[in-house]
């Protein structure tokens, strides 16, 4: 039975990570770090299948990573998914995110080099957000006539140009992650994944805040006896949305609508993880669907589904969510995962936000 280790088995990803190595019948360690609430929501259907064990640990602390690595010397596989992951987060608390989104890297990287694990496979998670605020362009459709609108796009290819701290200290990690596979021979691959969404996401990062917040709404219409029908007769003020004085909701507050994501399903980009692994040769890829969205495409869509055509009447751009630094531009060019790993994303944009929707109304 192969082993694998999780950093960050409690996150998003983690989570789904997880349950797709049980799947292949792995024996799972997954690293949790002391909190004082239960952060383990997300895996609770697993921590106590016969094949999972949590063990305790932080990845800003080396002494921890190195005690767990050398519990676990006989892994075939070590995936870093620990991150402080929140850009905004990252513009208040810089140095902890360098510590545990740039550091933390280097400490799995050091323990696996000072402990010989040159069997084992390391996965890191690096991100589109290093690709900041640059892109390569091609023409579309048409290789001849510069006439014709370009295609803008990002690929392993395209220089990072990042934008806040959390991207920073991706890149570091990322260029980490190659010096140890080319100066130590590391079996090291990173994944350059664009955003990637789902029920488990977390509540704080745009897509989650709004389908949670549709599916709280539409509660508070049932309880309150407003038919379907009846959403567009809903009176409205500055902040609430209101049926009387003593009835009202607050509205959904959100920044910059213009921004531009890539944005695919979480299960399927852990599916390209566990792929990378199993090359004969680490590399890099970028994981991504190709197309490319606005936060206010995203917002039509989600409150199309539950029958709001006129939303902008329910959201307020609060400037208190707009970055100091905005990355405006991702869509992804994933060819070389499609031809090396044979990965492509099995779900669209509008499964994405649909099935967004329904699991937060139900
Ligand atoms: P997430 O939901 O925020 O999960 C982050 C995980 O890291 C959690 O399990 C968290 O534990 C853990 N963690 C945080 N600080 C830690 C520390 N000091 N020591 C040990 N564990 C720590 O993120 P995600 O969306 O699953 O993303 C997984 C990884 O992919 C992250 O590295 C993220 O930066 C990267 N990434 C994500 C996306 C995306 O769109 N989701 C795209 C590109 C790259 P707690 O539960 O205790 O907080
Ligand atoms: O959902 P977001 O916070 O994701 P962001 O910043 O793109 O980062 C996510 O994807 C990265 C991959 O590209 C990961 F590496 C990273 O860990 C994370 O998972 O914001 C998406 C867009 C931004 O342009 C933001 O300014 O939505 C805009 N936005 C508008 N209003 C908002 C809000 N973002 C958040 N979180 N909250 C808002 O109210």
């Amino acid at each position: 039975m192969k082993k694998a280790i999780i950093f960050g088995i409690t996150g998003q990803d983690g989570s789904h990570l997880a349950d797709l190595l049980l799947e292949k019948e792995y024996q799972v360690i997954g690293v949790t770090r002391r909190v004082s609430v239960d952060t383990t929501s997300r895996i609770k259907h697993l921590v106590n299948h016969e094949n999972v064990t949590i063990v305790s640990g932080d990845i800003t602390d080396a002494h921890s990573v190195i005690n767990i690595l050398k519990d676990h010397q006989d892994a075939a596989e070590v995936y870093n998914l620990a991150a402080q992951s929140h850009v905004a987060v990252s513009f208040k608390q810089p140095a902890l995110t360098w510590d545990i989104t740039g550091k933390g890297c280097l400490n799995i990287l050091q323990g696996l080099t000072d402990l010989q694990m040159t069997n084992t496979k390391f996965y890191q998670a690096s991100s589109s957000e290093m690709f900041g605020s640059n892109y390569d362009t091609r023409s579309q459709d048409n290789d001849f006539d510069s006439r014709l609108p370009v295609e803008k796009y990002q690929n392993e290819e395209t220089k990072f140009l990042p934008q806040s701290p959390y991207a920073i200290s991706k890149c570091a990690a990322h260029y980490m992650t190659r010096l140890y596979r080319e100066g130590y021979g590391l079996h090291a691959s990173a994944g350059i994944l664009f955003n990637h969404e789902g029920p488990r996401r977390g509540e704080n990062f745009v897509t989650r805040k709004i389908t949670k917040w549709i599916g709280d709404f539409i509660k508070w219409c049932i309880t309150n006896d407003v038919s379907p029908k009846g959403l567009h007769d809903l009176l409205t003020n500055d902040n609430e949305i209101y049926i009387t004085e003593g009835l009202k909701f607050p509205k959904l507050r959100l920044g910059n609508l213009d921004a531009y994501r890539d944005w695919g399903f979480a299960g399927d980009y852990c599916e390209a993880m566990w792929m990378m692994l199993q090359q004969d040769e680490p590399d890099d890829y970028v994981i991504c669907t190709g197309e490319t969205h606005t936060v206010r495409e995203f917002l039509s869509i989600a409150f199309n589904s539950v029958g709001i055509k006129e939303w902008e009447d329910f959201v307020v751009v609060d400037p208190e969510f707009y970055r100091p630094a905005e990355v405006d531009y991702l869509r992804g060019d994933c060819s070389k995962a499609k031809e090396k790993l044979g990965w492509t994303p099995k779900h669209t944009f509008e499964d994405l936000v649909k099935m967004m929707v329904m699991r937060d109304l139900s």
